[in-house]
């Protein structure tokens, strides 16, 4: 309500529902909306808007519902908090269904607000009005459908009622399994802010009213102590965090990390581990894998988990676990060690290690750059203060198979692991860039850049991340021709249907979206170009062959395993 020359002038009751869903998820923790433009979803707009210039939350504006869906991905990632995305009805939600699929996946709490017509007008012809109901199937944490609001008493109640569990549904606070969910919120006209014009009073308090929910966090965890004895690695999946390396420490047991396991550092960390597995002295002796985090790139890792004679400990705090050879011995919240393991065993893998590094960095600096040198030199130019997000296919994996340990660096290293889509990864590394405040780099393929290549469309009315994505443009899906349809007998249909050259002009695509655009071609002058401070927004295009990819990746195996036979 509102007091304007002496009456008392009640808003409508869209923009009144509008108006306390902004304000109580900022009360809730919600503080970053993105939001795309629309007609039906004008209310949450205009109440954004306003709750934005008040700085009760920061908003994102994007075109696109697809790139505007992996901001807020990246921005609750980045943020470490949930980021709501708000769109209109129609195909508009659709577009989201990328990202919160990635979201359920990785447990990312993305609040989605779509605005729908009134019951009354589904299901009539009305134009962009089709069923949204639980549009996204099981891949949210809660799904409702709000009817419009008509400003009956006890709505506001209700409505803050529905929000605090929604949220809580979002962040996990009681089930341990954060993840998306999804409001449909009818509105009926009027959707533009009346009666009167909208003033700071019509805002409600952002203190919350009496008897509002309050969700506490239910979290039990008992650390399950390992066992003395059987030689162990420890594996570092997707988001392990720093707790893999402290163990692999306390335990002196090899460090296997994923780059985007926030646990590749350390002395126990093994940067060259998909070799070693295969050699017999190393990954054949081994007797237990504790894994942490959700490993998902290499098939050596894959191999070893379904190994008989290896005893499988899974430390995950989520509901679900990265099990996918179903064989896990014990499956528990969190381990420790009491006794650490045999100094021996830590140290022949650390000797192999070196040994395997060094017949790497031969092999690579007598070839022509490659994604392997680009992502190995990406990796070492990380900067404290700074983020770095990986695209998937192979820019993760060649990551994977370069980055050499060394300290802890302050700068999180990310990539949308949950389903591994080379959609929207321009949009979340804009997003990580916002929503950490960090200038972020982002490693990706070429057709990953196009096939998102609308998340560099920022308008002058946003604010901008300081984001460089790094492309690795081998003028196709490199990544194939490693995998079995790169062999010789599939040649006739490869390039068409699996390496798809598209012959795309990124210079001038950059031109035309008003991007910064730098093209190297030699190890030094992308040394040079990645010293840099990382400003604005620009693109660095490594050229590459994808051709020799398969014989590069072979000339790698045979020279680590000659060298470790020797
Ligand atoms: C949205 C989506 N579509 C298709 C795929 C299947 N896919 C996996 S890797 C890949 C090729 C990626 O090419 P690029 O980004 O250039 O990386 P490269 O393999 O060349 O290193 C494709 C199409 C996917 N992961 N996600
Ligand atoms: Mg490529």
């Amino acid at each position: 309500m509102a007091v304007t020359h002496g009456r008392i002038v009640r808003v409508n009751p869209s923009t009144a529902a509008a108006r306390v869903i902004v304000s109580e998820l900022a009360r809730l923790g919600v503080r970053r909306m993105v939001l795309a433009p629309g007609s039906r979803s004008a209310p949450l707009a205009y109440a954004a808007a306003a709750a934005a210039s008040r700085s009760t939350i920061e908003l994102h504006v994007r075109i696109d519902e697809r790139a505007g869906a992996f901001t807020a991905l990246g921005l609750a990632r980045g943020s470490a908090a949930p980021v709501a995305v708000v769109t209109t009805s129609g195909t508009a939600v659709a577009n989201l269904h990328p990202a919160v699929l990635e979201a359920a996946h990785a447990g990312v709490p993305l609040i989605v607000l779509t605005a729908d017509r009134p019951h009354e007008l589904r299901g009539t012809g009305a134009n962009q009005t089709t069923d949204q109901v639980r549009v996204f199937g099981t891949a949210v944490r809660f799904f409702a459908d709000v009817p419009a609001p008509h400003g009956r008493d006890g709505e506001e109640a209700d409505l803050r009622h529905l929000l605090a569990r929604a949220v809580a549904a979002a962040t996990g606070a009681r089930s341990a399994d954060p993840g998306p969910v999804h409001l449909n919120l009818a509105f009926r006209e009027p959707l533009v802010p009346g009666p009167g014009p909208a003033t700071a009073d019509d805002d409600p308090p952002d203190a919350p009213p009496a008897g509002a929910s309050r969700v506490d966090e239910v979290r039990a965890q008992a650390a399950h102590v390992l066992e003395p004895g059987p030689r162990t690695v420890v594996v570092a999946g997707d988001g392990a965090g720093p707790d893999a390396q402290a163990l692999a420490a306390a335990g002196r047991f090899p460090l296997l990390a994923e780059p985007t396991s926030g646990a590749r550092f350390g002395d126990h960390a093994i940067g060259t581990y998909r070799f070693l597995l295969a050699h017999p002295e190393l990954g054949g002796r081994i007797e237990r894998a504790v894994v942490m985090g959700r490993p998902t790139l290499s098939r050596q890792v894959s191999a070893l988990l379904d190994r008989p004679d290896v005893d499988v400990v899974i430390a995950s705090r989520t509901p679900d676990w990265p099990d996918a050879s179903r064989r896990a011995a014990r499956v528990t919240s969190a381990v420790s060690v009491d006794v650490p393991g045999d100094a021996a065993w830590v140290a022949a893998w650390r000797r192999a290690d070196a040994v395997a590094q060094q017949r790497i960095d031969d092999v690579l600096a007598a070839a022509p750059l490659t994604g392997l040198a680009v992502a190995a030199q990406v990796w070492a130019a990380r900067r404290p203060d700074e983020a770095l997000v990986v695209g998937s296919s192979n820019p993760v994996r060649d990551l994977d198979l370069t980055a050499c340990p060394a300290a802890a660096v302050d700068a999180p290293v990310l990539a949308n692991r949950g389903l591994s889509g080379i959609d929207g990864t321009l949009s979340t590394a804009s997003g990580i860039a916002l929503g950490a405040g960090r200038p972020t780099r982002v490693l990706l393929g070429d057709l990953a850049f196009l096939h998102d290549a609308g998340g560099l469309l920022v308008g002058p009315t946003e604010q901008r991340p300081d984001l460089q994505a790094v492309v690795v443009n081998d003028d196709g899906g490199g990544i194939f021709s490693l995998l079995e349809h790169g062999e010789p007998a599939y040649a006739a249909t490869f390039e068409r249907v699996f390496g798809t050259p598209h012959g795309a002009d990124l210079a001038a695509l950059c031109a035309g979206y008003g991007v910064g655009h730098v093209r190297v071609t030699d190890p030094a002058h992308l040394r040079d170009v990645l010293a840099e401070p990382i400003s604005e927004r620009s693109v660095v295009e490594a050229r590459v062959e994808r051709s020799e990819l398969r014989e590069l990746h072979e000339q790698l195996r045979q020279a680590v395993a000659d060298a470790l036979s020797a």
